[in-house]
């Protein structure tokens, strides 16, 4: 019998990569979303799936719209990935946030505990939530200490998943994953960001463009590698909390120096602190510069994990490190905007 997979939030970066992973399971997929993002499919297309999936409209605070989608369908796995994830919007919507993020995932357990037959259930939980950091590197057992109406939110869904298993003997294990990117991931977040305004200018499309803090330092992972993990926390016998990171981390500016390598023309930094900026060697022309806008009311420094129980329990490893993650994605964009 065909497995029915449930993806909340379908068409985001991980939705489009655990729909591919589990349509090639032979899952059968349904994606649920909020009617304002339904018109998103570019990245199921990407992997040619966009009419494999069974897609339902569900606003995470709607309690009613989960209601039917969970009475319409016998499902067997939840993965919950709706949330309001830009952590610099939490900031100016915080109500929202904590509506989707937090709530949101409250309202689907309580409907989840309302059930004859219970699927399991997956929460994606943060590395944020440590954010800033009580120790290091970060395991399953680290204090949390966030830093963000986004992360606050997260560190509820992820206590409320606890509390559901042990209450009530639900199954839900959490991943709390570390940053992890794509050529799929939205241009506001900083590593397509980076990768889509350095293409763009090479192709003569802009001029510059500008970021915030480029100090802060993330353990980035591949999307793809990361998705495989979430599947498996739900394949073994003990649901449980998982941490999914590489263990290793680099600076925003370790990333650009890592992207700009791939550039048909040569760099070169200049200044520093709020005054550094990104040149062109040739004709000394500014590519980036700092812009305070694009720093956060409060900061996460530095994030680096321990994936040691996911790789003992689940088997689960990274397979992509961090150059072949920039070069993954400055080619894909570089062929996007190329002439
Ligand atoms: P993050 O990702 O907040 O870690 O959350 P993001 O890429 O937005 O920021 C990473 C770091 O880069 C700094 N930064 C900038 N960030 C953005 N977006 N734009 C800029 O111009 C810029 N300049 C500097 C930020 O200050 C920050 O330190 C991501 C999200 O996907 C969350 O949903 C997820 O939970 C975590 O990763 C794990």
């Amino acid at each position: 019998m065909k497995k029915t997979a449930l993806i909340t939030g379908i068409s985001g970066q991980d939705g489009a990569y655990l729909a591919n992973f589990l349509l090639k399971k032979n899952y059968r997929v349904i994606g649920t979303d909020r009617r304002s993002a339904r018109d998103d499919k570019w990245r199921l297309k990407y992997f040619n799936i966009e009419n494999k999936i069974i897609f339902e409209d569900m606003d995470l605070n709607e309690i009613t719209q989960i209601q039917r989608i969970f009475s319409s369908y016998r499902i067997d796995e939840v993965y919950n990935f709706a949330a309001q994830s830009f952590v610099k919007s939490s900031f100016s919507n915080p109500l929202t946030t904590a509506d989707t993020t937090a709530i949101g995932c409250l309202r689907i357990l309580e409907v989840i505990r309302n059930l004859k037959k219970r699927p399991k259930f997956y929460q994606a939980s943060s590395s944020e939530m440590f954010g800033e950091v009580l120790e290091i590197p970060q395991t399953e057992k680290t204090a949390f200490n966030p830093q963000s109406p986004y992360a606050i939110s997260k560190l509820f869904s992820h206590f409320i998943t606890k509390n559901y298993r042990e209450a009530y003997n639900i199954y839900t294990s959490s991943g709390i994953c570390f940053n992890h990117e794509s050529p799929l991931r939205g241009e506001e977040f900083v590593t397509r960001k980076i990768t889509s305004c350095l293409s763009k200018i090479q192709s003569g499309e802009i001029s510059h463009f500008e970021l915030g803090n480029i100090n802060a330092k993330r353990d980035w992972g591949f999307a793809g590698d990361y998705v495989e993990g979430m599947w498996k926390a739900l394949q073994v016998k003990k649901p449980d909390d998982f941490v999914f990171s590489t263990g290793r981390n680099h600076s925003i500016k370790n990333f650009i120096d890592e992207a700009r390598k791939y550039l048909n023309f040569e760099t070169k930094w200049h200044g520093s602190g709020l005054s550094t900026q990104l040149r062109r060697k040739n004709n000394n022309q500014i590519i980036l510069k700092i812009n305070k806008k694009f720093f956060r009311p409060t900061e996460v420094n530095l994030l680096i994990g321990k994936n040691s129980k996911a790789k003992k329990v689940l088997k689960w490893s990274p397979k992509t490190n961090f150059k072949e993650l920039v070069k993954m994605m400055m080619l894909e964009d570089l062929k996007k905007h190329s002439r």
